[in-house]
């Protein structure tokens, strides 16, 4: 690919005014500023040695061009094993320019780590939960994204080489940094004939013309020149592997969904998070950050998909609460935005049997500049939207969000302007309102946390029925909002269903209890000592067993996703 010369200097004036410092990265993480790849590495390096003891960082695998994906364990030991107790599973940055969805990774991992033993909520969390975090999936998108010449869109892909036109060449004419600072923005050629003219009230908005009125301006497009020469301008850039239409659950080929690849699980980084995920069969629910428009997501993502109403009733518990940790966002399923396949919040729900969210940051609408905030959002002012907002790149993020339109003499087409939006704009928030993002957002996946399985046992019934006979009754409660197995996993036979087993004596008979009251039980035909279950959310499941025999018997509760637990009785 044919390249401009790169102005260095500018580049680097750019990056500072966004990234982490060069200076040391240090615990508690800042949030008012982006890290890029290898910062985010150094300050997962950083919070694993401050939290030897909380904390485990496993390379998960590498990455098409060889950079490692991390993930950050938080796991309390003196509360068991991560695998006995239900994971959350929180990740981001899976398309390569949503890069603040890192940010909201490391701040969770920040806030549980450095809030431990101060704050009753998230030490309970920490105490009760596995959480597994790999705040960048995409390792090549995000380097890419802030070493690279982009749009605020660009840099999406998987580093996996793609012939996107079909002429035979891979990757032969992306966007071109022709100005070379660090920016893809727009091009434009004065033309009487043009489809467009300036805005009378700000001279840098395009405005469409009207029938019959004199044209100022041809849009070109995306910087850049047609580098092989085709007639078609930048139309066949780096990539396009999409990663998030390459997950295993509901895969279709790239004639059906554009950015599938040649076979499901195609990329070697997800192909490696997909082993770090069945590896870990006690998520029971996960998050995946992208941006933008603000969107709390939920399966399924193709309307004739079926999700059993418990299963939907339990992501509302948490999808319902969220929308006001974080206002303005929609809470929905995932078909209503578009339908996909192949995404990965569908292969964690019907693969993995977790409650799956996609969480879209960021709702550009909240670069407010004026007194009424709602009066933005009122029918019929929607055309003062771009004034509003570069009028918030000049008032509050000093101009650093724009690039104010500039005479350049392209080599196709003469004398043309290139302006526009930064990389750094449009899908991010400015750094200065970073903190809020992450904090909001990753208040939700506490409240995640806070809601996955809590699971007590009881005797609550016994009673001698005959010489050395006895019935038992025992009742399994569940004070959360998520239920210790889907519906769907139940229904599918995802994986073994949740076990309660009987010791210490002869079980003669045993079930579940449908109504105490009147001695409504269910028996299992074979086996009683074993019976086959999963709690509801907020719910109980009662089972009488009758029971031969004398001393100790022990009832024993496991769960894959949920913890065990275990309660006795002396007959
Ligand atoms: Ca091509
Ligand atoms: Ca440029
Ligand atoms: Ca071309
Ligand atoms: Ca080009
Ligand atoms: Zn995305």
């Amino acid at each position: 690919m044919r390249r401009y010369i790169l102005l260095f200097q500018l580049i680097l004036i750019f990056t500072t005014v966004f990234s982490a410092d060069k200076g040391k990265i240090e615990v508690p993480l800042r949030f008012d500023r982006y890290y890029n790849y290898e910062e985010v590495v150094e300050a997962l390096k950083v919070l694993n040695k401050a939290f030897p003891e909380l904390t485990k960082l496993d390379v998960v695998g590498k990455s098409e061009e060889g950079r490692e994906i991390y993930a950050l364990t938080i796991n309390n030991p003196k509360t068991g094993e991560p695998l006995s107790k239900p994971g959350v599973y929180v990740d981001g940055n899976i398309h390569g320019n949503e890069i603040q969805a890192g940010e909201v990774c490391l701040y969770y991992a920040n806030m549980l780590l450095t809030k431990y033993g101060e704050n009753d909520k998230i030490t309970k969390v920490v105490d009760k939960n596995a959480h597994y975090i790999i705040p960048v999936v995409n390792v090549d998108g995000r380097y890419h994204f802030f070493t690279d010449a982009n749009t605020p869109s660009s840099n999406r892909s998987i580093r996996v080489p793609r012939d996107d036109d079909g002429d035979g060449l891979v990757d032969e004419d992306g966007y071109d940094d022709l100005d070379g600072d660090g920016n893809i923005c727009q091009m434009r050629i004065k033309d009487p004939f043009g489809a467009y003219k300036v805005d009378p009230e700000d001279k840098r908005i395009m405005v469409r013309i009207k029938p019959g009125e004199q044209g100022e301006y041809t849009l070109l497009g995306f910087e850049g020149i047609d580098n092989d020469g085709d007639g078609k301008l930048n139309e066949d850039g780096e990539g396009y592997l999409d990663a998030n239409r390459n997950w295993g659950y509901n895969w279709m080929p790239s004639y059906v969904q554009s950015g599938a690849g040649n076979f499901p699980l195609s990329g070697i980084g997800l192909k490696a998070i997909n082993d770090y995920i069945t590896a870990r069969p006690n998520i029971i629910i996960g998050f995946a950050f992208h941006n933008n428009g603000g969107m709390w997501l939920r399966v399924p993502s193709e309307k004739s998909i079926y999700v059993d109403p418990s299963d939907i009733a339990a992501y509302d518990v948490i999808g319902k609460e969220a929308l006001k940790i974080t206002p303005g966002y929609v809470y929905q399923a995932s078909y209503d935005l578009y339908v996909t396949y192949g995404d990965f919040d569908s292969h964690l729900f019907y693969i993995n049997g977790a409650f799956s969210f996609t969480g879209e940051l960021f709702q550009r609408e909240s670069e407010t500049y004026r007194e009424d905030v709602k009066k933005s959002q009122q029918p019929g002012n929607e055309a003062d939207l771009p004034r509003e907002l570069l009028k918030f790149n000049d008032k509050v993020a000093q101009g650093e969000l724009y690039k104010e339109w500039k005479k350049f003499i392209h080599p196709t087409y003469g004398e043309i302007e290139i302006g526009g939006w930064v990389k750094m704009s449009s899908r991010l928030p400015h750094p200065f309102m970073l903190p809020e993002l992450v904090h909001r957002n990753a208040s939700v996946v506490l409240l995640a946390a806070d809601n996955t399985p809590e699971i007590t046992m009881e005797v609550f019934d016994v009673k001698k029925i005959g010489k050395e006979l006895h019935q038992v009754r025992v009742r399994l409660q569940n004070k959360k909002g998520l239920p210790t197995m889907s519906a769907n996993s139940v229904k599918t036979k995802l994986y073994p269903q949740d076990m309660l087993k009987v010791s210490g004596g002869k079980v003669v008979a045993g079930g579940k209890i449908n109504d105490a009251r009147i001695n409504k039980v269910t028996y299992k035909e074979k086996k009683p000592e074993i019976q086959f279950l999963a709690i509801p959310s907020y719910g109980v499941a009662e089972y009488q067993f009758l029971i031969e025999g004398k001393g100790e018997i022990i009832f024993n509760y496991s769960s894959l996703k949920a913890k065990c637990a275990t309660a006795s009785v002396k007959l």
